[in-house]
């Protein structure tokens, strides 16, 4: 296959070799949530990202969904085992939420309606690597799923790609998330199979 994806540049793999180890494929989309799934009303959604300053931008529903969106279809890979090829998915790049602020931070916290947390470096969401989405396959993203909003940082184990966002906060150090205190690894490279921490 030589179909680009939005945010990579190289030439697909072959289906085999886009299987990380450890991992088995499905055409199921399983849910996985650590709690009971919110209702997070469109007409009270904000998304926030606040720096390690203070700085803050907002936006509500109507604003959100005035930004340029993108449709990535990108593979998706969850710690339980279960890897998902070629999902497709509508959103907001998170370059386009983090321009024009200033800021030293090297590390985000993802945060969410339900109180879920989780970290990853801040290059890790920048050049075209994760994306606020809102759709999922030419519908609007089911709740179960994260709906209204979730995001999607489809290069990292899935946990990463937190349900029912509300916003991004900036760091100046790591502050592990819900999973990455409970003993997830803290990065989380499905290709390194990165898995748990040391000693979990
Ligand atoms: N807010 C929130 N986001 C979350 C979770 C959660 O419990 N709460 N679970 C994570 C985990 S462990 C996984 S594997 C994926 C599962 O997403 P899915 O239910 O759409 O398959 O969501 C992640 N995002
Ligand atoms: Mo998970």
């Amino acid at each position: 296959m030589t179909e680009l994806t939005p945010g990579f540049t190289g030439r697909r793999r072959a289906a085999n070799d886009r299987v990380p180890p450890g991992q088995y494929l499905t055409d199921d989309f399983p849910v996985l949530s650590a709690g009971p799934t919110p209702s997070v009303k469109t007409d009270a959604w904000t998304f926030t990202v606040t720096t390690e300053t203070g700085e803050r931008r907002v936006w509500n529903w109507g604003e959100f969904a005035a930004l340029p969106h993108e449709t990535p279809t990108v593979d998706i890979h969850c710690v339980t085992r279960w890897s998902k090829l070629d999902t497709t998915w509508r959103g907001v790049n998170a370059d386009i939420l983090l321009s024009d602020l200033k800021t030293e931070a090297t590390y985000a916290v993802i945060h969410s309606f339900d109180g879920y947390t989780t970290n990853l470096p801040l290059q890790d969401i920048r050049n075209g690597q994760a994306w606020v989405a809102t759709g999922y396959e030419g519908k609007p993203l089911h709740a179960e799923h994260g709906g209204p909003a979730r995001f999607l940082v489809p290069h990292l184990y899935f946990w990463k790609s937190a349900k029912w966002v509300s916003g991004i906060t900036l760091h100046t150090e790591d502050r592990p998330g819900f999973w990455e205190r409970g003993g997830y690894h803290d990065y989380g490279d499905p290709w390194l199979e990165q898995r748990y921490q040391a000693g979990f």
